[in-house]
This record gives structure tokens, sequence and C-alpha cells, in this order.
């Protein structure tokens, strides 16, 4: 098994990928495996948080240098498409995607990171793009991941170099969200998954889809497409309902109703 699935309680999710010989390294039969975990996870309307982590001293250390290294120039674009894919499906999950980065985050690493809607890192976590470095550039969409993430300038200077920064470099970039002891890293992305949970599970997937949309939308567009789904959720029957009584009354609100 390369990637192993654990259900926490309140319909938290994690996955460990689990290959650390090679830094977890990406191949295809890794993403075979988190392909098939998406088709079961995208079903589940249970779920309301899926955390990403490595097992060992790596996060991923990137796509797997030995397999890339005698592909064609079809088998590489090929290569490039699957990840592409794989990682579009984690950014479009119905619920929000944690990456805990024990550790090497780097090119098709920092770009599973990247698709993952809030990255914490350990104090070992060390994010990079090296592909430069090996005469390639990133290909499951770190080239336009970075800028949107962390700005043109930033994102150069990490693309350009291949350099590696640490988690506290990484945290001043904005590629982080926080940086927590190695030991703690886990228990800080599982305490962040449960406050997710308190929440409203519709309110969440749709803030969620909200902003991804707005990647792609004029400020104009994106605010009227806000002011509409915003309108859209005063239905009786729509959980806000709940929500705001649940405040009225003090009382906890009751998702399941
Ligand atoms: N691919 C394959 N094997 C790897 C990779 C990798 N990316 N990273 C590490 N390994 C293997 C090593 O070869 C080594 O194997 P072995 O024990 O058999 O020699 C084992 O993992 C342990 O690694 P190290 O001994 O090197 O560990 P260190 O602690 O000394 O160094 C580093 C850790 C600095 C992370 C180092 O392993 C390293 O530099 N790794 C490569 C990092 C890298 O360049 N990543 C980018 C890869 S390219 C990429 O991700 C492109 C994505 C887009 C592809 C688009 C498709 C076309």
């Amino acid at each position: 098994m390369l990637i192993e699935r654990k259900d926490l309680d309140g319909g938290i999710t994690m996955l460990t990928i689990n290959r650390p010989e090679a830094l977890n390294a990406l191949n295809a039969d890794v993403f075979k495996e988190l392909n098939q975990h998406l088709d079961e996870l995208e079903r589940e309307s249970g779920l309301r948080a899926l955390i990403v982590t490595g097992a060992g001293k790596a996060f991923v250390a990137g796509a797997d240098i030995a397999a890339m290294r005698g592909m064609s120039v079809s088998q590489g674009e090929e290569f490039g498409k699957i990840g592409q894919k794989t990682f579009a499906r984690i950014a479009a999950l119905h619920v929000p995607v944690v990456a805990a980065i024990n550790g090497f985050a780097l090119g098709g690493g920092l770009e599973l990171a990247l698709s993952c809607d809030i990255r914490f890192g350990s104090e070992r976590a060390k994010m990079g793009m090296p592909e430069v470095s090996l005469g390639l550039i990133p290909g499951f969409g770190g080239t336009q991941r970075l800028p949107r993430l962390i700005g043109k300038g930033n994102a150069m200077m990490l693309l350009c170099s291949g350099m590696m920064v640490d988690a506290n470099e990484a945290y001043q970039l904005g590629l982080l969200q926080k940086v927590v002891a190695s030991e703690q890293l886990i228990e800080t992305a599982v305490d962040y998954c449960n406050k997710i949970v308190g929440m409203g599970p519709n309110a969440v997937s749709t803030v969620k889809k909200v902003v991804n949309l707005s990647a792609d939308l004029s400020l104009a567009d994106g605010l009227e497409l806000e002011a509409q789904v915003f309108g859209s959720l005063f239905t009786p029957e729509n959980q806000s309902a709940e929500g705001m009584t649940a405040f009225l009354e003090k009382r906890k609100p009751n998702w399941n109703l």
C-alpha cells in the first residue's frame, strides 16, 4: 500500500503517502492509488475535511526521478497530465484539504501541497521547486499555482533558482499558514479540522467553491457570484436557518437536521 487512509472522528480523513524509502516520490502507482482514494472520497457526503501527509522524513520529495529519466516527449506530457488531473481533483474536493508538511515538499511534492487549501508545516519542513536543477520545469501545476499563492516575484525566486526554503522562510512567503513542532503537526491539523467540523457543512463547501471560482473571475464578476450564492443560502431548508436560530437560542447548531 503506497497510501494509507485513516478515518478519524467527525468525518476527518487522513491520507499518508507511504513510500519512505524513496522519500514518497510520486510515480504512476502512487497516482493510481491516490486516484482510487479520491474516487471514494468524492462520493462521501459525511466527509468534512481531508489531511494529506507523508510517512518518514519527507512529505513528498517530488516526482520519481528514476521513473521520469527514460520518458519520451509524449510519456512526459502524459505523466504531467496525470499529476495535473489528480491535483485538480484535490483542489476541487468538496471539503477543505489540509497539507501537513512533515519534511521535504519539493517539486511535485510542493505541487501536491499547493493543490491543498491550507498548509501547516513542522519545523522540519523544507520546500522548493528543484526542477530547474534537473533541466525540467514543474509539470503538476507549480508554474500556475505558486505565483497565484505567493506572488510572481516570490514564485520566480523559487522557480528559477531551485532553492529550498525552511519552514520559517516558507511561512514568511505565505507558503505555510502555521509552523509547529514536529510532534504537534498532526494534532494541529486535526484540531484545525475539528473547527471545520463544528461549522455548517454546506457553508464550508460553498466557501471553497466560491473561493476557487474567484481565481478565474474579475472582481466584479466574483462579487456578483458571491451575492448570488449568499442569497441562495437563505432557503428555509438550508442549514443557515438552523445556524442563525441556534445562535439566537444560545445553543450549538445541529447540522444533521
Ligand atoms: N525521485 C526518486 N527518488 C528519490 C527522490 C525523487 N524525487 N527523492 C529522493 N529519492 C530517493 C533517493 O534516490 C534515495 O534513494 P536510495 O536510498 O535508493 O539512494 C532515497 O530517496 C533517500 O534520498 P537521499 O538519500 O537523497 O536523502 P537525503 O536526505 O540525502 O536528501 C533530498 C534528501 C535533498 C530531498 C534529496 O533526496 C533530493 O534532492 N531529492 C530530489 C528532489 C527533487 O529534485 N525533486 C524534484 C523532482 S522533479 C519533479 O518533482 C517534477 C514534477 C513535475 C513532473 C512533470 C512530469 C513530466
